[in-house]
């Protein structure tokens, strides 16, 4: 009679258990979808602009971090993911220079190509020191360069403060830069948003003076 109690009381709880698991994954789910959709209406809202700078790249590269440092030259401890889209406006060097990110988790991508054509310029951010995601991230690169191969693109191999970062030439090669049109305009630029005093990072300040040159070039 004891040993039918136990066996019961073990069915319970094995039946307790896999109930809350049922629930939490239903929550959990139910949840990133509403947050996918949320990212889509979001993303249908804002419409390409004409002269745009497109800042792409994958998730966590650093895009938004080098847009806030770009506009108020201060770096942020922590930046939240992008839901979407960012729009930044710099006036510099007597330019305007308008921003727009779009966020780079898989979702979103499928986006990427909509802005690309009312771009002036692609700035492409590349997380230098992460080389797993790599592969990816020039898969996502070239896909781009093949629907538009002659916007300037200004790539940024971010993250450069970081122990075990590629440099330029290895990026330039892991990310077969080699075989893009000769005509493009390409810049390949290496940076760090890392705390500084109150200084904008050098490298930022480059990328800076390097698109009012080209937004000033294009009048
Ligand atoms: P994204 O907009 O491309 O998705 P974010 O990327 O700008 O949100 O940055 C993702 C994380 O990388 C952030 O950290 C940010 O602080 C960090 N980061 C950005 N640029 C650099 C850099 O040059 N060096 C280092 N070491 N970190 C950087 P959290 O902690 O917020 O996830
Ligand atoms: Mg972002």
């Amino acid at each position: 009679m004891g040993h039918l109690r136990q066996i019961g009381a073990a069915i319970g709880a094995v039946v307790a258990i896999l109930g809350s698991v049922l629930l939490i994954s239903w929550k959990y789910f139910n949840g990133k979808r509403c947050y996918f959709e949320e990212e889509y209406e979001r993303i249908k809202e804002i419409q390409p602009r004409e002269k745009q700078i497109l800042v792409l790249g994958l998730d966590g590269a650093g895009k938004t971090s080098i847009l806030n440092c770009l506009a108020d030259h201060t770096v942020k401890q922590s930046t939240s993911p992008t839901q979407g889209f960012n729009a930044v406006c710099i006036h510099a060097g007597g330019c305007k220079l308008d921003f727009l990110e779009i966020g780079g988790s898989c979702n979103l991508r499928s986006y990427w190509n909509l802005y690309l054509n009312k771009a002036q310029i692609l700035i492409y951010v590349v997380d230098s020191a992460n080389e797993e995601r790599l592969p990816l991230a020039g898969q996502e690169l070239h896909r781009l360069l093949k629907q538009d191969p002659l916007l300037p693109l200004v790539l940024l191999a971010n993250k450069q403060d970081l122990e075990g970062a590629l440099n330029i030439s290895d990026l330039h090669r892991k990310l077969l830069l080699h075989d893009v049109n000769y005509e493009k305009k390409l810049f390949l630029m290496a940076t760090n948003v890392t705390e500084n005093g109150t200084e904008i990072p050098k490298s930022i300040q480059g990328v800076k003076e390097l698109l009012i040159q080209l937004i000033s070039q294009k009048g």
